[in-house]
């Protein structure tokens, strides 16, 4: 007997159609399995990625199936974003019809592998009716304080023309399209997903059932979560004058406060508010000013893998514990983000103040001594006994940090923090082919949502699309419109929403028979029946920005 797939799989493609067999039941007393393979961008053609990440999900759906589980297999696309719109740029095709015309072609070619999807619930996450509970999230998020606007210096990639969040760029380069990614000061909306930091971490513990511990761990890195000291460096009398007593202090955050009869040096990020001022009055020398601007113009990412490199400030501050004058210096590996943005500096048990020390000639003191030994050939940063540390000479390093921040506490000089790494997701792409976030700036009234009823703001057709600029912004009427609240004119947000927003809830849709769609984003009986999903598929580089976007939605909805 010989197999003749064209025949076969023809007729049996043919014979599942007929019958929907891959339709999940709305019968909620069956048992369930939700199968669900992260939603391809329709970038064109399948290739042979696609080909291995969709049968995965296949073979287990048909398993369960075979075994009388009620599968939601479904299928969706990811159809905004950038290419859609290089596309254009290039060939000068709409984005939209770029995008369903790929659409079209990949449903047939993944019909042809004769994979076992959900017709019915198919949709794209450009689909208007998408959009509009889409935006309905957003303004219930932004009417609970979970959404800001502020001015950042982001990533920005000059060749796609917008902003990129630090998880989009690579190595110094975009994600997208390798061209090199530059620093620039943007307003942008921000989703606070930090409010969450602690509870996303703690439910890490929760999914270990069900996830890959590479994932969590992944997350809980990202997360970053530490403990330590923040305490104020006073500057000397001097610096003061210097800085016409503009300033009195700073802040530091350690997660080392056993060292600190080590510090011997304490460094400023190059954006802190005391090195500009010292860059604006010329306090420095022309040569140390451009020095420091040339640290400035380079990505947070790019910095932590450049050699140390730094500019004396030419002031002090004083050691809070010993009274000593410490010299300030401007650091590359200080991030402003960070803490306080600004660090004090322990050579002896520090890598990167060891590196930076050796460079600079500064000073190295031994405060703790630990299994190994010290010789001022490299930092020793393991937790040992402290020496050279005044009345807490003689401590292990953790009772010493405790003392210490006990100290700082009664003294009122600092004290004990948590802090995390996660940062809130700007969530602003200066883009056309994206959801328009909802937003209306009123003259009188300031920043309001629009309207449940006015829902979905919707993109204009005609647009021109040449790769400059927001084309949201150049189209001539698109962005007037009127004031919700009191009626009178108004401009409309022209930012477009990062894709990932569509990815943190589209697993939701799925749940839900499609005459609900018009009507609600998903119905809540069905996704409580449908939810968890049972098997998720989909590469490693989703571990952290869509998992823990994903994450953080549920979190803020409950
Ligand atoms: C002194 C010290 C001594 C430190 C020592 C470490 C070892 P994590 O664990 O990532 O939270 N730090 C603090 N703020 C910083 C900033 N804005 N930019 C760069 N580095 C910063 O790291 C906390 C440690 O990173 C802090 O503890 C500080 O260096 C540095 F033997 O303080 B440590
Ligand atoms: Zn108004």
């Amino acid at each position: 007997m010989q197999y003749n797939p064209l025949e076969l799989e023809k007729k049996w493609q043919q014979t599942w159609d007929e019958t929907q067999a891959f339709e999940p039941s709305n019968d909620f007393s069956k048992a369930k399995k939700y199968i669900l393979s992260m939603f391809p961008y329709p970038s064109g053609r399948i290739h042979m990625g696609h080909v291995r990440n969709y049968t995965i999900g296949d073979a287990i759906a048909r398993h369960h199936r075979k075994n009388g589980f009620n599968v939601l297999h479904p299928i969706g696309w990811d159809s905004f974003g950038m290419p859609a719109e290089n596309a254009a740029i290039k060939h000068g095709v709409h984005p939209k019809k770029w995008t369903y015309e790929n659409i079209d072609y990949m449903r047939k070619e993944l019909a042809s592998l004769g994979l076992s999807f959900s017709k019915k619930r198919e949709f794209a996450a450009s689909d208007v009716l998408y959009t509009k509970h889409e935006q309905r999230i957003f303004i219930e998020m932004f009417n609970k304080g979970l959404v800001y606007q502020k001015s950042a210096t982001l990533n920005w990639c000059n060749t796609c023309q917008t902003v990129l969040a630090n998880e989009q760029v690579e190595e110094g380069c975009c994600w997208r399209c390798d061209n090199p990614v530059e620093q620039r000061l943007l307003p942008g909306y921000y989703l606070k997903i930090t409010q969450y930091a602690q509870e996303l971490l703690d439910d890490c513990e929760k999914l270990k059932a069900g996830w890959p511990n590479q994932v969590l761990t992944m997350q809980e890195n990202w997360i970053g979560r530490s403990e330590g000291l923040e305490f104020s460096f006073n500057l000397s009398d001097e610096a003061k004058a210097k800085l016409a007593h503009q300033f009195e202090s700073y802040k530091v955050f350690t997660t080392r406060p056993d060292t600190i009869y080590g510090v011997s040096y304490s460094a400023l990020a190059p954006e802190h508010a005391i090195v500009n001022y010292l860059i604006e009055h010329k306090l420095l020398s022309d040569e140390k000013i451009a020095q420091i601007k040339a640290m400035q113009r380079v990505g947070a990412r790019e910095r932590a893998q450049a050699p140390k490199e730094g500019v004396s400030l030419e002031i002090e501050v004083i050691h809070p514990l010993t009274g000593e004058k410490v010299p300030v210096w401007v650091a590359n590996f200080v991030l402003i983000e960070y803490g306080g943005g600004a660090v004090m500096a322990v050579p002896a048990h520090d890598e990167r103040d060891f590196e930076f020390a050796t460079k600079y000639n500064l000073p190295i003191i031994q405060s703790i001594e630990s299994n190994t030994p010290f010789d001022g050939t490299c930092a020793t940063t393991e937790y040992g006994t402290l020496i050279n540390s005044a009345e807490f000479s003689g401590l292990a390093s953790k009772e010493a940090q405790k003392a210490i921040i006990a100290h700082f506490e009664a003294q009122k000089m600092g004290t004990k923090v948590i802090n995390y790494k996660l940062r809130d997701w700007g969530i602003s792409r200066q883009r056309y082919w994206g959801a328009p976030i909802p937003m209306i700036h009123c003259p009188k009234c300031g920043l309001v949502p629009e309207k449940f009823e006015n829902l979905p703001v919707s993109l204009p057709d005609d647009v021109e699309i040449k790769g400059e600029g927001n084309p949201l912004d150049k189209h001539p009427t698109w962005k007037y419109t009127t004031c919700p609240c009191c009626g009178a004119d108004a401009i409309r947000e022209t930012d477009t929403m990062d894709t990932f927003f569509q990815s943190s809830w589209y697993f939701l849709r799925y749940t839900t028979d499609p005459s609900l769609w018009n009507d609600v984003p998903f119905d809540k009986e069905s996704a409580n029946y449908w939810m968890n999903v049972d098997q998720y598929i989909g590469g490693i580089e989703h571990a952290i920005l869509h998992l823990l976007y994903a994450r953080f939605f549920y979190q803020s909805a409950s």
